[in-house]
């Protein structure tokens, strides 16, 4: 006969292991769009290890949605290799242009992030880093429900090698270091720039030379990073986030 106890002890013990085992890692990403689980499986895949926290309930972010509700998502030649890597089918529909299941691509994308070995704890925000000697060395992170619920509850901390950026538009984790050390960052203010209107080859463009470390182990990827250095956007063309991820990943590593 099944044990309700025995189960809540499955669940809880388990989770906790995890969970103890994450307090230090080498990186840990902020946000599963598809930048963040791109560089998750790129990282996880490398041997790293690496952990995500996306707020919601569900990783994919701005993916699920294809244009305007229309759940297909658009990628160009670039970003083609990396639907392929992924096995994310895609049809071409002009010379450069190739159309994706939005749905396929969300749930390939963390399918393989996760069976490459990257850890995700969905429903939990990081709200703020831990800075010593003007280095990014770890994140604060809360569920966010507390957030939701404007209940007053103190956060724990994880200790990572680096922290990657990947929040999209909002640039959440660069937010909090630009507000709590007054700027700093690898911009040419030292500040956010804000992202540009819409442009989509210019974005799709800027958003790979925008990835980076924007401060002491701190990276940015994805629309993250235009927004941080002033790029504009480019709407639900995506293969700029699988690069940028990528990119992200593959700069952890050299470093
Ligand atoms: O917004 P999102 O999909 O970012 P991305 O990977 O891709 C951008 C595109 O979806 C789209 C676009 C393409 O043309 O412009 O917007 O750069 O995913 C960001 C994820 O981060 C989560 C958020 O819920 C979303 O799933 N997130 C945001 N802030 C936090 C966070 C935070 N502080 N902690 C944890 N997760």
């Amino acid at each position: 006969m099944l044990d309700e106890v025995v189960i809540s002890k499955a669940i809880t013990e388990s989770f906790l292991r995890e969970f103890c085992d994450s307090l230090q890692v080498d990186v840990a990403i902020a946000g599963g769009g598809p930048a963040g689980l791109t560089s998750g499986y790129y990282l996880a895949k490398a041997g790293k290890k690496v952990i995500l926290f996306e707020r919601k309930l569900s990783v994919g972010g701005g993916m699920w949605g294809g244009g305007m509700m229309f759940n297909k998502i658009v990628v160009q030649e670039e970003g083609k290799a990396i639907l392929d890597e992924f096995g994310i089918r895609s049809d071409g529909y002009q010379k450069g242009y190739f159309v994706a299941d939005a749905v396929e691509a969300v749930s390939t994308l963390c399918s393989r992030a996760v069976k490459a070995g990257l850890k995700i704890f969905n429903l939990v925000s990081i709200e703020d880093v831990i800075v010593k000697s003007e280095r990014v060395e770890g994140c604060v992170v809360n569920w966010s429900a507390v957030d939701v619920a404007n209940l007053h509850v103190d956060p724990l901390s994880m200790r990572a090698g680096a922290v990657v950026d990947a929040t999209g538009h909002g640039c959440e984790v660069v937010k909090v270091v630009e507000r709590k050390l007054g700027g700093g960052l690898n911009t040419k203010t030292g500040k956010i720039v804000g992202e540009g209107p819409m442009s989509a080859d210019a974005g799709e463009k800027t958003i790979v030379e925008n990835t980076g470390e924007v401060f002491p182990g701190l990276y940015v990827a994805g629309m993250a990073a235009n927004a941080v250095y002033g790029g504009p956007r480019m709407g639900p063309i995506f293969g700029g986030m699988l690069l940028s991820g990528k990119k992200a990943a593959n700069l952890i590593m050299e470093g």
